[in-house]
């Protein structure tokens, strides 16, 4: 097998560019569906990139027309197949953790239909661009399952009980530019525009103190369970540690200086 082919068969791929490491789901003949090799390649990816000091960004997208159509139905209905609760406890539960873990900042570069666990896994990401010609559907309704990938978390802390109600019950097929309306994601971009300002938001990021931009992730989203008096101690606690640590340092000595910060902190 030539290396090429390897390449094309491997069911995610790998991209560095400078500081943003870019993450392909990479079976588009069935729409980057997940299968237990493509859950564990892409959490092993997202392993390595977390644990490679160089990354300050990463990127998650899919290879061709779609981002990710959730759960492979021909798997999961096959004669080996691993039963459901098992994928959700496995597989689709530790991704979601590993995604709202990262020590960088995810963004989801969402290229084409992102459905199910797919639709819900970018949602789980930091920040969410896409295609105009990209859609999110909760498709779980039409097979007879409930959210999961942190669906049921996510949708109405991001649009309200009502819409996550709407999308969740009728499994109905949400435009981006509707999404974005809706305040699901971050923005939607012309087709030809999107790994250009996916790319141009990383590296951007990349250069930022991303200590404190994912201890921000995990104070927003902590923050759901905390009273104001808690997430006032919480930030408090955060500022005292931060306030000490270099990027924070850096960043204010730069000010004074009237020149560029060099942020190094992860
Ligand atoms: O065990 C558990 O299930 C627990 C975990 C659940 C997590 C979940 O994600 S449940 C939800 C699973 N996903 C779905 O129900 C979505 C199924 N797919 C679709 O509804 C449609 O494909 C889309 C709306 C996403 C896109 O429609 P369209 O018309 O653009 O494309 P298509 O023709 O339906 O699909 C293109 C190919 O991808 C096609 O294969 P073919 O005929 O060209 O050989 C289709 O079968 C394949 N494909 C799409 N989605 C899946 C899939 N194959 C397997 N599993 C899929 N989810």
């Amino acid at each position: 097998m030539t290396h090429a082919n390897a390449a094309a068969e491997a069911p995610v791929l790998v991209q560095d560019d400078g500081a943003v490491r870019t993450i392909t789901l990479n079976r588009p003949q069935a729409l980057n569906s997940f299968t237990v090799p493509m859950h564990q390649a892409l959490r092993a990816a997202l392993a390595e990139a977390a644990a490679t000091p160089s990354v300050r960004c990463v990127v998650l997208t899919g290879a061709g027309r779609g981002f990710c159509a959730g759960q492979d139905l021909a798997e999961v209905m096959g004669e080996q197949a691993p039963g459901v609760g098992d994928l959700v406890a496995e597989h689709y539960k530790p991704l979601a953790l590993q995604v709202s873990r990262m020590p960088v900042p995810v963004i989801a570069a969402v290229n084409g239909v992102a459905a199910g666990a797919g639709a819900n896994l970018a949602l789980g990401c930091d920040l969410v661009i896409a295609a105009e010609s990209a859609s999110f559907i909760q498709a779980f309704a039409k097979i007879g399952l409930v959210p999961d990938c942190g669906g049921t978390w996510l949708l109405p802390r991001l649009v309200g009980r009502a819409t996550a109600l709407g999308l969740a019950l009728t499994a109905d097929k949400l435009g981006a530019a509707q999404a974005k309306t809706l305040g699901l994601i971050w923005q939607c971009v012309p087709e030809a525009d999107l790994m250009p300002t996916v790319q141009a938001l990383a590296a951007r990021l990349a250069a930022m103190p991303v200590k404190a931009l994912v201890a921000t992730r995990l104070a927003i989203d902590g923050a759901q369970q905390l009273s104001l008096e808690g997430a006032l101690s919480e930030e408090g606690r955060l500022q005292s540690e931060l306030a000490t640590a270099h990027d924070c340092q850096e960043g204010m000595a730069a000010f004074l200086a009237k020149r560029a910060p060099v942020f190094t902190d992860r």
